[in-house]
């Protein structure tokens, strides 16, 4: 590997050290005395409060390399000074999130988003700022300039088979990048579906979806899985192909044991029992993993618990449970997967960790063996209020201390907000040429 030049190892770490080392020598005192306060509140309760950070600081989160850019929405997009103009910054800007947080060691790629001529550059640049690369996103749900075949009407659902062979090369291409960049997964999810009654033949087309899916998984390297995420609507408006987790396990069980259902928060009706799914597909060991973020009314692609925590606490409440009960082929792989119209996505997507860490480590406070008993005895209003009773701890010290012994932030937004990092890519990173890296 080539030496590192001076302007390297400065980005090599985002944030100047000593600035995240006086945040936490301020912060400290009141993390030391808050800990110990919960400590013994979680010690009364039979809870080793050790052994919750231990298995917070295991957790690991990967970041969507298009959630660093500002998203946006059909009616605008409102760009913020310093966004990425390409994926190695877009690198750079979640080693920041890394450096902060310590939690998100990975970044998802999305092709043709993040497509370079140098693939070995790029994992060399991700090797530099202490990143990896988690699952790789194919997109055939928009069309490139140049492309031969539109995917206006469908992907690897078409009704052509031009269009499906082109859906197809574009998603083993992925895999290809992928291997290049030490993946592990192929995340795969199509917009195919329907505006009208009468469009589609629903058979046909899931006939077609098994078909090109059947080609994809067999270029998958044995060590990989393909997740398949499903979606309620949007952009089809009438019919998806993949519209829930009914189709999807339907389809990663005639596609065998690499092929596995993903599931998008944001991709259900609002009052669909997510975590009972989750129950399900660890039950039939089709859990492939998790697109995290919040929504309260369609795919509104929200930071994660900033809507509905508790929802996400159900979640990773049936999470833990499997965990603990050692459920056979359970693997999750977690991400997040947002859209920051209003926020700055780097602070977000800070949060946005720190949201899911906070509902593990409530998952974990549950008095699993109470719950068994209250369960078993049918006392209804007992188990609820013994789930209730592990979100109504403060579990921020946990967290905070999870951070610090691993090297980050003890306030990762304070720091982030004190380092200055944005204005310094403002002045690096010209406005005009702000590319459009985000999703809009
Ligand atoms: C579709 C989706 C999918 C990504 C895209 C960026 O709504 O959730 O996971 O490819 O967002
Ligand atoms: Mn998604």
């Amino acid at each position: 590997m080539r030496p590192i030049l001076a302007t390297e190892a400065a980005a090599l770490t985002p944030i100047a050290p000593e600035l995240v080392a006086s945040e936490n020598r301020r912060l400290e005192p009141e993390l030391r005395s808050d800990f110990e306060h919960l400590g013994a509140q979680l010690a009364r309760r039979g809870v080793d409060i050790e052994a919750v950070v231990a298995r917070v600081r295991r957790l690991a989160v990967a970041i969507p390399s298009w959630g660093v850019g500002t998203g946006g929405t059909r009616f605008a997009r409102f760009p913020i000074p310093g966004e990425p103009r390409d994926v190695f910054e877009k690198l750079e800007d979640c080693a920041v999130i890394q450096q902060l947080g310590r939690a998100t060691p990975t970044v998802s790629p999305h092709f043709p988003w993040d497509r370079v001529d140098d693939v070995a550059a790029l994992r060399e640049r991700a090797v530099q700022l202490g990143l990896g690369f988690d699952a790789v996103n194919s997109n055939t749900f928009q069309d490139l300039p140049g492309q031969a075949h539109s995917y206006k009407f469908g992907s690897l659902t078409h009704a052509q088979k031009a269009v499906r062979e082109q859906a197809i090369a574009h998603n083993l291409e992925c895999i290809e990048l992928g291997k290049k960049l030490g993946s592990k997964a192929l995340s795969v999810w199509i917009a195919d579906g329907a505006n009208f009654p009468g469009q589609q033949d629903f058979a046909a087309a899931l006939d077609r979806y098994l078909e090109s899916m059947r080609e994809i998984v067999a270029a998958l390297p044995p060590d990989w899985r393909v997740f398949l995420e499903h979606k309620l609507y949007e952009p089809a408006l009438y019919a998806t192909v993949i519209s829930d987790w009914g189709a999807s396990i339907l389809c990663a069980q005639q596609l065998g044991p690499q092929a596995q259902c993903l599931v998008d928060l944001g991709h259900h009706a609002p009052t669909v029992n997510i975590e009972q799914i989750v129950a399900r597909l660890i039950q039939f060991q089709k859990l492939g993993g998790f697109h995290f973020n919040d929504s309260k009314y369609g795919d509104d692609d929200l930071d994660t618990g900033a809507i509905d925590p508790f929802r996400i606490f159900l979640v990773w409440n049936e999470l833990v449970a499997a965990e603990l009960r050692g459920a056979p082929g359970f693997d999750p792989a977690y991400l997040l997967d947002q859209s920051h119209n209003l926020t700055d996505p780097i602070e977000s997507l800070i949060e946005s960790t720190v949201a899911v860490q906070r509902a593990l480590a409530q998952a974990l406070l549950v008095d699993r063996a109470r719950l068994r008993e209250q369960q078993e005895a049918n006392d209804a209003l007992a188990a609820n209020r013994t789930l209730r009773a592990a979100v109504q701890l403060d579990v921020e010290p946990i967290l905070a201390a999870a951070r610090l012994r691993s090297g980050g932030a003890i306030d990762p937004i304070a720091a982030y907000r004190a380092s200055g990092y944005r204005a310094r890519k403002a002045s690096e990173r010209p406005q005009g040429l702000a590319g459009r890296s985000g999703i809009v």
